[in-house]
């Protein structure tokens, strides 16, 4: 990595403690990644992302700042980022994935909640992550009841504004949700002082669904019987996702797949023919949470599709862009947007007839249903789940974890079995 010292230490960050990171991402990323075999070249600019990950990125957020722009952060997939956008403003993900952040998390949180608020927490509170600290105004969201306490305590250490997500989907519940997002699209007018008009979030709109559509693309590669990535490559893409510039990222997603269009011509595979093919559910995999992905695909398998937000619900469903007024702007997002299927959801059996249509597309032997230890919505929801793929003739085999490495032996054993099981 380059030398971004001044900047952390300008950010105010903990720059000693910051250290410590920067010393095991790199081992690890090479661990995980840099040991596969007939990696597409086009990982390149993946790879660069991902060691300038708290250097490149970061230094274009203050750019944008100097010039007067802001940049939000968000930690759900429901938060429209079509509306930062169209404000001239940047919205980057901020969910913490590395059990680095957990026990700062865990100074204020019940030590059973989720790895994933408490790393989130812990990133801000002790100032080790640059995103963090950019960041103008966090944007939260009513989903589970973790989340909602965590953003009271992030909204004491900087501005913060929290979504009402509805929890249900019936009409008059889309359009509270459209109603949301134009209540937002007045706190990011006021945060930046710029106007969003029809135009500027019409292009929004067509800006954030050419990423959705790349990704798409990208993801339709894996249907294929040679499978031409490693389920590993595209996790790592699908979190790039949310904090790389979206004209930049979609471009070399639709480079990547150029690539891989011709490995599919040429029957190119980087899994031995017969492998096993493995769909992932459940909770998201923040960065740099590859554990499970580095597991299953050293195990004998291959990860050929996630339904989790790091994965097809991130980009399915694009938004009609026909509308040419902020009300039906606001709504066909609304739309959008409540067709992801959040365990936050009653009822939510969508979810569970999107396991079964995605397992049949994306050709998948097994399903792996993935809990992070203490999320309560998956969990309880997992029990439908398995019942649903059980009669639906699907073998599923749910696990719970966390981002320590204590249960990865225990884990590589009995998805070994699974896989094993596959086979016979
Ligand atoms: S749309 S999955 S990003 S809420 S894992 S923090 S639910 S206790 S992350 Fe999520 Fe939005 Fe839903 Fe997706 Fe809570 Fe569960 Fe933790 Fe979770």
């Amino acid at each position: 990595m380059a030398d971004y010292l001044k900047m952390w230490q300008d950010l105010g960050m903990d720059v000693e403690m910051h250290n410590q990171l920067c010393e095991v991402l790199p081992q690890a990323f090479g661990d995980v990644y840099l040991t596969q075999k007939n990696r597409p070249e086009a990982m390149d600019y993946f790879n660069f992302v991902v060691a300038e990950i708290h250097g490149v990125r970061p230094v274009e957020l203050i750019e944008h700042q100097k010039k007067g722009g802001k940049v939000f952060g968000t930690f759900c997939l429901y938060v429209p980022d079509e509306v930062v956008f169209a404000a001239g403003a940047i919205a980057t993900g901020l969910c913490g994935g590395s059990q680095f952040w957990v026990p700062g998390g865990e100074k204020v949180l019940p030590v059973n909640t989720c790895p994933l608020i408490k790393a989130s927490v812990g990133a801000r509170l002790d100032r080790t992550c640059p995103f963090f600290r950019i960041a103008d105004m966090f944007v939260g969201e009513t989903t589970c009841d973790g989340k909602k306490k965590a953003y009271e305590i992030l909204g004491e250490d900087v501005p913060m504004y929290v979504m009402n997500l509805p929890q249900m989907k019936r009409r008059k519940d889309i359009l509270a949700w459209a109603e949301e997002i134009k209540d937002f699209i007045k706190v990011v007018e006021d945060f930046t002082g710029n106007k969003v008009t029809e135009e500027s979030l019409a292009d929004s709109i067509r800006l954030i669904n050419a990423k959705r559509t790349a990704l798409a693309r990208l993801y339709d590669l894996r249907k294929n019987e040679n499978i031409p990535i490693s389920g590993k490559d595209v996790l790592v893409i699908s979190q790039i996702a949310f904090y790389d510039d979206p004209t930049r990222f979609t471009e070399k997603v639709n480079k990547l797949c150029d690539e891989l269009d011709q490995r599919v011509k040429d029957g190119v595979s980087v899994f031995p023919k017969g492998t096993k093919r493995i769909l992932l559910t459940g909770t998201p995999l923040a960065i740099p949470n590859w554990k499970l992905h580095h597991i299953i695909e050293t195990s004998g398998a291959a990860v050929v599709g996630e339904e989790m937000c790091t994965g097809i619900r991130y980009f399915e469903h694009p938004v009609d862009e026909t509308a040419t007024t902020i009300d039906g702007q606001a709504e066909a997002l609304a739309e959008r947007y409540m067709n992801i299927n959040c365990a936050c959801f009653t009822p939510n059996d969508k979810r569970i007839d999107d396991i079964i249509r995605l397992a049949k597309e994306y050709k998948a032997d097994g399903v792996i249903d993935v809990n992070l230890k203490f999320c309560e919505l998956y969990d309880t929801e997992g029990y439908k789940v398995e019942r649903a793929l059980k009669e639906a003739g699907i073998p599923i085999l749910g696990i719970e974890t966390d981002y320590t490495d204590s249960d990865a032996q225990q884990l590589s054993t009995r998805i070994g079995a699974f896989v094993e099981m596959l086979s016979k």
